[in-house]
C-alpha cells in the first residue's frame, strides 16, 4: 500500500516546529500530544451516545455491573488523567470542577504548563447528536518550579497564553490549535487513529456574512447590540449582504464555522445575566486566542478579551469574537448607543 507522506500527523507537525528552536524541551508538543490522546478516547465516547438507550442510560448500571457515567464527567476524567500522567503539566482548572486541581507530584512538580478546559462544551445538545467539542489553554507557570503550583498561575489574562485549542466532535473530528506562531486544524482520521492537518495556517476572512447570536435574548440585550443585530439584518448586497444568521447554541461549532468561513459570534450579556453565559478562562480567553491568531479580534464590548484581569476561575464574561471588519463595524453600535 502506498504511504501519503504529504501528510502530517498531530505529534510529526508539534516535533517539526519545535525543530526551529533548539532550547525548546518539547514538553508542549507532550502536553499537546496528551490532549490528543484524550480528544480520541471523548471521541469514541461521543460517538456512542446515541447508544445510550441500548448501552444504559445516564446513572444507570451497564450490562459489566459499571455505573454509566454522564459525558461530561468521562471527559473531564479523561483530560484530568492524561495531564496528570504526562510530564507536561502541574496542574489543571476545569469548567466541571469547583476548584483547582495541584498534581504536586515530583515530574508535574517540575513541568512547566497549566492547563484550564472545558471538557465539554455543548454538552446539553447531546442527546440530540449535535456537534459538541472540547477546549483547552495552556499557559506557562509563573510560581516556582520545582514547588506545586499555584492558583495564580491561573488566574492569568489571556494575553499570557502559550497555546489554546478545541476539538470537535462533528461529521468529522478536528483538532484545532494556536500558538504564537499561528492556527492550525488537524482532522482525525479514523481508520489509522491519528489526527492528521488537514487546515494548515487557518486564516480567519477579514469578514463574512454569517452572524450568530441567541436571538431569544434579543429583548435583553444592550441598545447597541440589538442596533447591531437589526444592522445586520437589513444588510443588503449594496452594503456587503445580506448576511445569515446561524446560531446551533454549541460555541465551539458555531465559533470553527465563523473561524473558516468568516463571521462574528457573540454572546452578550442580558438583563437576567449582565456578564452573559460563557466563561472566560475555559472558553473566551482560548476562542480570543486562536481567533486573534488567526487574524480575527475578540471583546467583551468594551475591551480586549485577552487583557481582562481574571479575579476567579468561574467568571464570566459578555463575549463578541470574529472577523475584523465586522467586530469594527458592531464597534461603531456600541460605542454611538452609550
Ligand atoms: P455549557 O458550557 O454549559 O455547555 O454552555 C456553553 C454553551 C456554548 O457552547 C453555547 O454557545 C452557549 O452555551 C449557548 O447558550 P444559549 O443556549 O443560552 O444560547
Ligand atoms: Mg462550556
Amino acid at each position: 500500500m502506498d504511504v501519503n507522506r504529504s501528510v502530517l500527523t498531530l505529534d510529526e507537525f508539534t516535533i517539526q516546529q519545535l525543530r526551529d528552536f533548539p532550547s525548546a524541551t518539547g514538553e508542549l508538543s507532550s502536553l499537546l500530544r496528551d490532549i490528543g490522546l484524550a480528544a480520541k478516547r471523548i471521541n469514541v465516547e461521543v460517538n456512542k451516545a446515541g447508544l445510550i438507550d441500548i448501552l444504559g442510560a445516564f446513572g444507570t448500571t451497564n450490562v459489566q455491573g459499571e455505573e454509566v457515567m454522564k459525558l461530561d464527567v468521562f471527559a473531564n476524567n479523561q483530560m484530568m488523567g492524561v495531564l496528570k500522567h504526562g510530564i507536561s503539566c502541574a496542574g489543571i482548572g476545569s469548567e466541571e470542577m469547583d476548584d483547582i486541581e495541584i498534581f504536586d507530584d515530583p515530574i508535574s512538580n517540575n513541568s512547566k504548563y497549566v492547563c484550564l478546559f472545558d471538557p465539554l462544551d455543548g454538552s446539553s445538545n447531546i442527546d440530540v447528536n449535535v456537534s459538541i467539542g472540547t477546549i483547552f489553554s495552556i499557559y506557562r507557570r509563573v510560581s516556582e518550579l520545582g514547588k506545586p503550583c499555584t492558583k495564580e498561575d491561573f488566574l492569568q489574562s489571556g494575553n499570557k497564553q502559550v497555546a489554546a485549542g478545541y476539538v470537535i466532535y462533528g461529521s468529522s473530528t478536528m483538532l484545532v490549535y494556536a500558538t504564537k506562531r499561528g492556527v492550525n486544524g488537524f482532522t482525525l482520521d479514523q481508520q489509522i487513529g491519528e489526527f492528521c492537518l488537514s487546515h494548515p495556517n487557518i486564516q480567519c476572512p477579514e469578514k463574512g456574512k454569517i452572524y450568530s447570536v441567541n436571538h431569544g435574548n434579543f429583548f435583553q440585550y444592550e441598545q447597541g447590540v440589538k442596533e447591531y443585530i437589526t444592522a445586520c439584518q437589513k444588510k443588503t448586497k449594496a452594503d456587503g449582504g445580506p448576511y445569515t444568521q446561524r446560531y446551533i447554541g454549541s460555541m465551539v461549532s458555531d465559533v470553527h464555522r465563523n473561524l473558516i468561513k468568516g463571521g462574528i459570534f457573540a454572546y452578550p450579556g442580558t438583563t437576567d445575566k449582565p456578564n452573559g453565559k460563557l466563561r472566560l478562562l475555559y472558553e473566551c480567553n482560548p476562542f480570543a486566542f486562536i481567533v486573534e491568531k488567526a487574524g480575527g479580534r475578540a471583546t467583551n464590548g468594551k475591551q480586549r478579551i485577552l487583557d481582562i484581569q481574571p479575579k476567579e476561575l468561574h467568571q464570566r464574561t459578555p463575549l463578541f469574537i470574529g472577523s475584523t471588519k465586522m467586530m469594527d463595524e458592531l464597534d461603531t453600535y456600541l460605542q454611538t448607543s452609550k
